[in-house]
C-alpha cells in the first residue's frame, strides 16, 4: 500500500515537472528522469564508449588510490552511495574498507538498483546491503545501522548535473546526513579541452543520442504524450561561459505535442534543454564545498588532470 502511494506520488511529480518544464520559454526537462530501466542500461553503454573518458578515468584513479580512500573513510563506516547506478566503482572501495558497518546504495532507478544490489550482496556475503529507492535531492530515511562514521560516496560526477545553487544545497544536505566528522568521497569531472569534452557527449555510435531521446520515449509511455522521438535531434556542446556541457533535443520541424489535454508547440530548431554537466577546477570546488560545511582534505587525480576524486569532512 505504502509503495503504491509512493509510486503514485512519483508519477504525479513526474507529470508536474514535465508540464512545468515544457511550459517555460526555454523548454526544460530534469535530467533525473533519464533513468528508467532503459535509461540506466543506455547509461551503462555510454560508460563503455571510447569517447566517454569520465568512467574509465575515475575507475583508474580509484584503482590506484582505493587503499588511501578507504583509509580516509575509516574502519566500521556506513557507506551511503548516491546515484549508485550499477554499483561498479564501489567494489574497488569495498575491497579495501576495514569492517564496513553496511552499504546503502541510493538511486531513483528502482528496478536497476534492486538487480545490481542483489548481485553485489552475492559477491560480498559478509556485508549488509540496504538499497534505498529514492530521489536523493529530497529527504530519505537511512536504515538504522550502528557505525563508527557515516561516509557518502558520490562518484561519476553526478554532482555536475546540478546547477551551482542546487549543488550547494545538495552538499549541505550531505554534510547534515553524515553529521560532524562524517565524510564525503566525491567524483568531479574537471575542465579540459573542448576537443575532449564535446565528443564524450556526441559519440559516433549515437548511444548518447539514444539516451537523450529515451526521455521522450519514457514520457510517451508513462504520461501518455505523443512525442515522435525521431523528430528531435540530439545536440550537445560545451558552454564556456558556464563551464558546462549542455544537452538539448532540437525539434527538426514545426510540430505540436499533446500530453493529457495540454498542447506544446515547437518551432523548427526550438530545443528542450535536457541536461547540464558542469566541469570544475578542484580548488574552486573545494572553496564551494567549504561554504557548505565540507572541508576537502584529500584529492586524487589522473595524470591528464581529467577527473578528480576528493575526500571531504563535514565541519558543521
Ligand atoms: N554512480 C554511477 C552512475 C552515474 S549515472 C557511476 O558513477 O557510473 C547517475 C545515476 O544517478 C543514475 O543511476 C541515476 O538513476 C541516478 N540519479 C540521478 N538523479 C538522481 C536523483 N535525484 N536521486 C537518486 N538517483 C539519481
Ligand atoms: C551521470 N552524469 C554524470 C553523466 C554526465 O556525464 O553528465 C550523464 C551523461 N549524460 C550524457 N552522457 C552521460
Amino acid at each position: 500500500m505504502t509503495s503504491t502511494c509512493a509510486s503514485r506520488r512519483t508519477h504525479d511529480q513526474f507529470r508536474a515537472d514535465v508540464l512545468a518544464g515544457l511550459s517555460r520559454p526555454q523548454k526544460r526537462l530534469p535530467s533525473k528522469y533519464f533513468y528508467d530501466a532503459a535509461g540506466s542500461q543506455l547509461f551503462d553503454r555510454i560508460t563503455e564508449l571510447p569517447e566517454y573518458y569520465p568512467t574509465r578515468t575515475e575507475l583508474a584513479v580509484m584503482r590506484e588510490h582505493a587503499a588511501a580512500m578507504a583509509a580516509r573513510c575509516g574502519p566500521r563506516c556506513l557507506l551511503v552511495e548516491l546515484g549508485a547506478g550499477s554499483l561498479v566503482k564501489v567494489r574497488l572501495l569495498l575491497d579495501e574498507l576495514v569492517a564496513p558497518a553496511g552499504y546503502v546504495p541510493v538511486d531513483v532507478s528502482g528496478e536497476h538498483l534492486r538487480g545490481a544490489a542483489r548481485e553485489l550482496a552475492a559477491d560480498y556475503p559478509g556485508l549488509g546491503v540496504h538499497p534505498v529507492v529514492a530521489d536523493f535531492t529530497r529527504p530519505f530515511e537511512l536504515p538504522p545501522v550502528p557505525a563508527a562514521r557515516r561516509v557518502v560516496y558520490f562518484p561519476g560526477s553526478t554532482i555536475g548535473n546540478f546547477d551551482p545553487a542546487e549543488a550547494d544545497d545538495l552538499l549541505g544536505r550531505v554534510a547534515r546526513l553524515v553529521g560532524p566528522g562524517g565524510g564525503l568521497l566525491l567524483g568531479i569531472d574537471l575542465r579540459k579541452d573542448t576537443a575532449v569534452l564535446e565528443p564524450a557527449y556526441n559519440d559516433a555510435r549515437g548511444v548518447t543520442a539514444a539516451f537523450n531521446r529515451n526521455l521522450l520515449v519514457r514520457i510517451n509511455r508513462e504520461l501518455g504524450a505523443d512525442f515522435d522521438p525521431a523528430a528531435f535531434r540530439h545536440r550537445a556542446f560545451y558552454n564556456h561561459e558556464r563551464s558546462r556541457i549542455e544537452m538539448h533535443l532540437v525539434s527538426a520541424a514545426e510540430q505540436r505535442v499533446q500530453m493529457g489535454g495540454a498542447t506544446f508547440a515547437f518551432r523548427a530548431g526550438e530545443s528542450i534543454h535536457t541536461e547540464n554537466s558542469y566541469k570544475y577546477a578542484p580548488a574552486e570546488f573545494a572553496q564551494r564545498a567549504a561554504a557548505c560545511g565540507l572541508r576537502a582534505d584529500a584529492t586524487w587525480t589522473d595524470a591528464n588532470g581529467f577527473f578528480a576524486v576528493m575526500h571531504l569532512t563535514a565541519i558543521l
